[in-house]
């Protein structure tokens, strides 16, 4: 818990709060050149499965209570992250937050453009493991349907899009700096998959995880580049059209030596398959 909480509490509000209290100790650490670091505006035409996860309640009108990214993987099933969904964050168990809204369609999170549509169920993975964030990813599912059009492919297990140097594209409404600069319209950055064994060694095992390659993958560039960042989580990674992972964890955004991680959406595929959270199993007991 301990690990994903830390990092979660230190998102969209408490960061900026952090940044604005020790302003020497934020502009001495590593400032990433700049989804998004290192990225660019998009419209949500360009990518329109990505949906932000939003509560008003919980976190202020000011961004529209985006917290957290999502994908939209059928017209009623969202992807995110697992530890987007963790009662520090939410404030509560994840099916009790009132509010809990996915926008969709919308580039600019304070317009009224696309829609807003209510969250039914949430199932978070019951194998998510917050030492390692193995697993991290929960699945919503909506109380009206999305518009055609706005969701995406999930990658089968031994698809090319999941290969070595296969260029992806990473969306959401997280900071763009690594300094807490939260935007209001959605950015995207270009990375590259990375070899499972670069990937190890970058995160062999410390305060911000571990690597597993059963459950994740990491993208981006060794030398430090456009990556995803603090409130871009549970937001798609897309490669030849087809989502390969949902923004997860990493040290830093955009440092040299940091990839960011992915959970393995070949991974959710098959635990949507076998007996683990599903958007089509009954409630235990109804
Ligand atoms: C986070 O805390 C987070 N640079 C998301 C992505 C990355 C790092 C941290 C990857 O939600």
């Amino acid at each position: 818990m301990r690990r994903s909480i830390a990092r979660a509490l230190i998102g969209p509000l408490a960061l900026a709060a952090v940044v604005t209290a020790i302003p020497l100790a934020a502009s001495a650490s590593a400032a990433p050149a700049g989804v998004v670091v290192g990225g660019f505006p998009i419209d949500v035409s360009q990518a329109p499965w990505t949906v932000a996860l939003s509560s008003r309640d919980r976190f202020g009108r000011t961004r529209a209570g985006q917290f957290c990214g999502g994908v939209a993987v059928s017209r009623t099933t969202v992807l995110t992250a697992a530890h987007c969904m963790a009662d520090e964050v939410v404030g509560t168990p994840p099916n009790r937050v009132g509010d809990l809204k996915v926008i969709a369609s919308r580039t600019d999170l304070l317009s009224t453009e696309g829609e807003e549509i209510a969250v039914r169920d949430v199932r978070v993975n019951p194998r998510y493991d917050v030492e390692t964030n193995s697993g991290d990813f929960a699945v919503l599912t909506l109380a009206e349907p999305l518009p055609r059009g706005a969701v995406v492919a999930m990658a089968p297990k031994g698809d090319a899009a999941y290969e070595p140097g296969s260029q992806a594209l990473v969306s959401g409404w997280g900071d763009v700096t690594g300094g807490g600069a939260y935007p209001r319209h959605l950015h995207a950055a270009r990375v590259r998959v990375l070899a499972d064994d670069v990937c190890a060694r970058a995160y062999p095992g410390g305060p911000d995880g571990a690597y597993r390659a059963d459950t994740m993958l990491c993208a981006g560039d060794l030398a430090g580049g456009p990556d995803a960042c603090q409130g871009d989580s549970g937001g798609p990674l897309v490669a030849s059209g087809r989502l390969i992972g949902l923004v997860s964890w990493g040290t830093g955004c955009g440092r040299p030596g940091d990839p960011g991680v992915y959970t393995r959406v070949s991974d959710v595929l098959r635990s949507l398959g076998g007996s683990a959270a599903g958007p089509q199993r009954p409630e235990k007991g109804s």
